[in-house]
């Protein structure tokens, strides 16, 4: 019987869940060239996933966000949320079969906000299965005040005017006190800055964008910390730049003062190269290697069980995580906001 770890991605619709999926994809190979891991995804996932990669690899010199006319198609459903395709992955040794899937959940970001119950329900029911949040942030709608900053970026006190509407946090907080009401199990969130490649240039900048996360997500950081779940929560900051080639130009208003927001390659021929992907992946297997040492949880978790006869006992399998956990990055925004206990290696 296989079993499964399952993650999901939030996030309103455009922020870019999809983009970052597809740079975690991007990063496998080279996880298996570093330690004795791999994660192999299944024919499907590979087919959507590479689809993609390619629509990202081919991004033009100036681009607005924009799903129908650059970067990627935006997620849709054709038949309702259970139609939704989901991302598998093996998660093995190189040289081991494996029956230990982790399983990538992504859907419309317009289910967050929609008011049909259905997709708010599937949502909810997401965030109550999935062991890991990847909360996917628009980091320009974060920090930029009005039209026009970009490069020369200093926070100012209009800073992230269009955070609420891009973001939606307010939302995003909605659906987690609905699904962590009562919590049993741990959890990790991610938050995953993305489009940041402009802000986290220097080590100062990018610790301003985890400031601003602190400042932007005070209530729902709030809501983590109440005694009565934080013992279960762990949260991190990880800025991935999930394309790497664009920074952010301008925003313009359209109809009904509706912003876009452009960005520009860095020089004519610059090319995808997405940085930093593999050290939101550290973090998620930092989680995963806790958990499998959790022996309390091992007792109740098929999915533990399996990890250990998978990977031919503790010290094997705690060797090639850690090895690769331990090289996190620390700096430059990426960081523990809470539950320490569930990440320290
Ligand atoms: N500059 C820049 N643009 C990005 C990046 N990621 C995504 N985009 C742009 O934002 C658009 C939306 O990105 P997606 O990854 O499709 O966003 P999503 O959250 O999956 O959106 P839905 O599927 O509609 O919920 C893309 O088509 C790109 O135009 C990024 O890292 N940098
Ligand atoms: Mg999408």
């Amino acid at each position: 019987m296989s079993s499964e770890l399952a993650v999901t991605m939030l996030g309103a619709s455009g922020v870019g869940k999809t983009t970052l999926l597809t740079s975690i994809y991007e990063q496998l190979e080279a996880i298996g060239e570093e330690v004795n891991l791999q994660l192999i995804p299944n024919l499907e996932t590979k087919a959507i996933l590479e689809e993609n990669l390619q629509r990202l690899k081919s991004l033009e010199y100036e681009m607005k966000a924009d799903p129908i006319t650059s970067g990627i198609l935006g997620t849709s459903a054709l038949s309702g949320p259970d139609s939704l395709p989901k991302f598998n992955f093996d998660l093995g040794k190189k040289d081991k079969k494996t029956e230990c899937k982790l399983i990538f959940r992504d859907y419309p970001g317009g289910y967050i906000s929609r008011k049909d119950p259905r997709e708010r329900e599937f949502i909810k029911t997401l965030l109550r299965e999935c062991a890991v949040v990847i909360i996917a942030i628009d980091t320009p709608a974060m920090v930029e005040p009005t039209i026009i900053q970009g490069e020369n970026w200093q926070p100012t006190k209009n800073s992230g005017k269009w955070h609420e509407a891009i973001n939606q946090p307010e939302e995003i907080l909605e659906l987690f006190k609905a699904a962590y009401f009562k919590l049993d199990e741990p959890k990790l969130i991610i938050f995953a800055p993305v489009k940041c490649e402009t802000y986290v240039q220097t080590e100062g900048s990018a610790k301003q964008v985890q400031e601003y996360i602190k400042k932007k997500y005070a209530p729902l950081l709030e809501f983590f910390h109440d005694s009565s779940r934080a013992n279960n929560l762990a949260v991190v900051t990880t800025p991935v730049q999930t394309v790497g080639c664009l920074i952010f130009w301008k925003i313009e208003l359209e109809y009904l003062n509706k912003p876009r927001f452009w960005f520009r390659k860095k020089g004519r021929d610059t090319l995808y190269s997405p940085q930093d992907n593999d050290h939101l992946l550290r973090y998620f297997l930092s989680f995963l290697l806790k958990l499998h040492n959790s022996t309390l949880l091992e007792q109740r978790s098929i999915v533990l069980r399996t990890i250990r006869k998978t990977f031919g006992g503790k010290n094997e399998f705690e060797q090639a995580i850690a090895q690769f956990a331990k090289e996190r990055k620390t700096t430059a925004g990426f960081g523990i906001l809470q539950g320490q206990q569930w990440l320290n290696l």
